[in-house]
Parts: C-alpha cells; sequence; structure tokens
C-alpha cells in the first residue's frame, strides 16, 4: 500500500509512534509518505520505502501568524496525488483532520477519493481540542474522517464526554518494539550513574503541567530518605527550569541529573530499577510502556488510561494523583530486595509484550485494507 503519516516530528508520544508504525510498515513493504514540519526525531537513517515531504510555511509580512493549516493541506494533495497514495493517516486531531478534510474535498473535485484515518492520541481531545477556540472544527473534522480510532479505552470514553461523535471510534492500543527495548544494561553506564550500587529511578517526559514533574522530584526524596538512588530526569518542556530550581533548592541535588532530550531510549532505559510517572492525565502513558519492555516496573498515577497498561503489584503499581507518599512506599516495596525487583522486572517485560510491535501493526495494517 502507499500510506501518507502526518504527524507531529518533536519528541511527544503520538509522534513516536506514527513514525515507529511507519517504520514498521515500512519493513512489511508498504511506502511510507511522511508529511511534517521537521524530520520525526525518530526518523533517523535510510529506508528504501520511506519517503519524508517536508511541508514548508512561507511568511508574508502581513502574516502575524503564518497558515501552517493552509501549507499542510497543500502539501498533503501534492503528496497524495504525486506518489499515488491511496490512504492518508493524521496522528493527533489538531490541526491535522481539519487539513486532511480540506485536502480531501480538494482531491474530490480532482475525481481522486482519498480515505482519511484519524487517531486520536490525548490532549488533542483532553485539553487543547475541548478548547472553544477549537472544538467545533475539531468536532467537524473528526465525524468527517472515514475511520476514528483511539489509542486507549479511556480516550475513547473521553472523546465521547467531550465532543459529540457520530461515528464509531476504534480502540487500538500504543505498542513498543519489544526486542529494541529489551537490551542488557551496560554496566560501565551504570557504573557512571550509580557508582556505589544506587538504584537507578528514571522519569521522561515532556516537562508539561500535566506530567507533574516536581511530583517526580517530591517522591524520590522521600525514597532517597530509605535507600541510596539516583534519579535521571530525561526530556525537555516548559517546566524544566521550575523543576530544576526546585531540585537545587533540595539538599542531595547531586543525585538528581538532568538528560535533556534523549533520542536513544533504549540504551538508557535498561540501566533503570524504577520509572517514575506521576501525569495528572495520560492517555496511554507510551514512556511507561517503554520502559517495561526495558524490563523496568513503573510506579504511576491511575490517571486516565494508564490502568490499561500498569497492573497494580505486578509491573508496578498505581496511586491517586499527588499521592506522593504512597507512590514513595510502592516504589520502595519494588526496590527493598532483589527477589522482588526482579519479580517486578521479569512481570514488566511480560506485560509489555501484550502490546508488541507485531501483536499491533498488524491491526493497522487490516484497517488499512478494509478502508482502502
Ligand atoms: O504526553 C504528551 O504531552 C504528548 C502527547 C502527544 O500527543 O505527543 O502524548 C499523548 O499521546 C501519547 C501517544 O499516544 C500517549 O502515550 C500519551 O499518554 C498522551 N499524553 C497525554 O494524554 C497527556
Amino acid at each position: 500500500m502507499n500510506i501518507a503519516i502526518v504527524c507531529y516530528p518533536t519528541f511527544g508520544g503520538s509522534g513516536v509512534l506514527a513514525t515507529e508504525l511507519g517504520k514498521a510498515l515500512a519493513d512489511k513493504g508498504h511506502n511510507i509518505h511522511f508529511i511534517t514540519y521537521q524530520q520525526p526525531v525518530r526518523l533517523s537513517g535510510f529506508h528504501a520505502n520511506i519517503f519524508y515531504h517536508e511541508v514548508r510555511v512561507p511568511t508574508y509580512p502581513l502574516f502575524d501568524y503564518p497558515p501552517y493549516e493552509t501549507a499542510l493541506a497543500s502539501t498533503m494533495v501534492d503528496v497524495i496525488i504525486n506518489n499515488n497514495v491511496e490512504l492518508l493517516h493524521v496522528h493527533y486531531a489538531i490541526p491535522h483532520a481539519a487539513a486532511a478534510y480540506m485536502a480531501k474535498q480538494i482531491l474530490a473535485k480532482q475525481g481522486k477519493r482519498i480515505p482519511v484515518i484519524t487517531t486520536l492520541h490525548g490532549t488533542d481531545i483532553t485539553l487543547v481540542g475541548r478548547d472553544k477556540t477549537y472544538s467545533p472544527v475539531v468536532t467537524f473534522s473528526m465525524n468527517e474522517s472515514d475511520i476514528l480510532t483511539a489509542v486507549s479505552d479511556n480516550l475513547k470514553e473521553e472523546t465521547y464526554k467531550n465532543f459529540v461523535i457520530e461515528k464509531e471510534i476504534e480502540v487500538i492500543h500504543n505498542f513498543v518494539d519489544v526486542k529494541r527495548f529489551n537490551k542488557k544494561p551496560v554496566d560501565a553506564f551504570r557504573k557512571v550513574v550509580a557508582p556505589n550500587g544506587e538504584k537507578i529511578i528514571v522519569h521522561a517526559s515532556n516537562f508539561r503541567k500535566v506530567k507533574r514533574v516536581d511530583d517526580v522530584v517530591k517522591v524520590f526524596m522521600k525514597i532517597i530518605e530509605t535507600m541510596p538512588a539516583k534519579l535521571l530526569l530525561l526530556g525537555d518542556g516548559p517546566e524544566r527550569p521550575y523543576v530544576e530550581s526546585i531540585c537545587r533548592d533540595c539538599v542531595l541535588c547531586d543525585n538528581i541529573k538532568f538528560l535533556g532530550k534523549q533520542e536513544q531510549m533504549e540504551d538508557i532505559l535498561p540501566i533503570a530499577d524504577l520509572f517514575l510517572l506521576t501525569s495528572e492525565y495520560e492517555s496511554f502513558g507510551l514512556a511507561a510502556l517503554e520502559a517495561m519492555a526495558a524490563e523496568v516496573p513503573v510506579i504511576s498515577t491511575n490517571a486516565g488510561g494508564l490502568p490499561e497498561i500498569n497492573i497494580d503489584g505486578y509491573c508496578g503499581y498505581m496511586s491517586n494523583v499527588g499521592d506522593i507518599d504512597d507512590m514513595a512506599k510502592n516504589a520502595l516495596a519494588i526496590l527493598k530486595d532483589d527477589a522482588t525487583l526482579l519479580q517486578f522486572k521479569a512481570n514488566a517485560l511480560a506485560q509489555a509484550k501484550k502490546f508488541d510491535i507485531e501483536n499491533i501493526v498488524p491491526i493497522y495494517e487490516a484497517l488499512y485494507k478494509r478502508v482502502i
């Protein structure tokens, strides 16, 4: 099949998922055309079946706001016509679903039918899309998509709750390439981070408010009252300066390291003993799933779709949002002895395997065939 995929190219989960999906489909022989404003971060190296089309947004002194959506829709039309694209799959509703609708109408006038699949990822529904500045367009363009998918049952429910949706939303859970993440930890790297055998705790996110990264630091501070540990904070975003400032005020701040944006998560995660995700909301929590694939148990909140991937007392624990004491207690329950930690690690891997790329990508492929 010839498929066009539209996504955000940045470190967010929707862009990661869309890129990994495109790569997996290309491996299966499909031609994948990525349409984004920058090379997606997870798209590196040459692949004969992958084509990257950059959306250029010409500016003009009149524009305070360059019309990205218009440029995107025009690029979609151009790529679809010139590459015989059979299907347009957009990830994250805003503004991709609206641009897809526009492209579909333009192509229809030229006698070309192009089915559109919109995959909802989270904040496009729960945070940004609900805003009344956007919601009429988001609602309309979701209803005009041929197929709507959501990455969790929770996100499907949230979408029905917050928008008037006239069609069935299909749930296709996110996935992880377990083989890629399940690597042996590099001992030398572990020693650099934790020279005295301290436990290594990791958090990764885009440091937005919804992630409550300050809670990660608070939980960590409670853990090190009982056992020596190191905290690695991966990623970057608007809350990072604030989180850095509260870390500087902590007595044991030397135990916390900010590593910034990292492309090779599969090299870092395997050295971790625990992954912390303290979010106010996660439609799914792809970062937690990648940690589990690297055999890392997860301490998370029970918000949104997290209970669909984390199993309390098996591969991690879940607490109410903001319950720092409970999260610290649960972390210590996992880290207290090697036997318990090893059991949780094994369970984390077993749980991640349920969401392995090999199980989920064929579901997208079957959907594509049906729609085309
Ligand atoms: O987490 C973010 O803020 C980024 C956002 C995105 O769209 O890039 O992530 C959302 O989509 C991911 C992939 O489907 C999910 O794993 C995340 O849970 C979801 N984030 C939220 O719902 C806050």
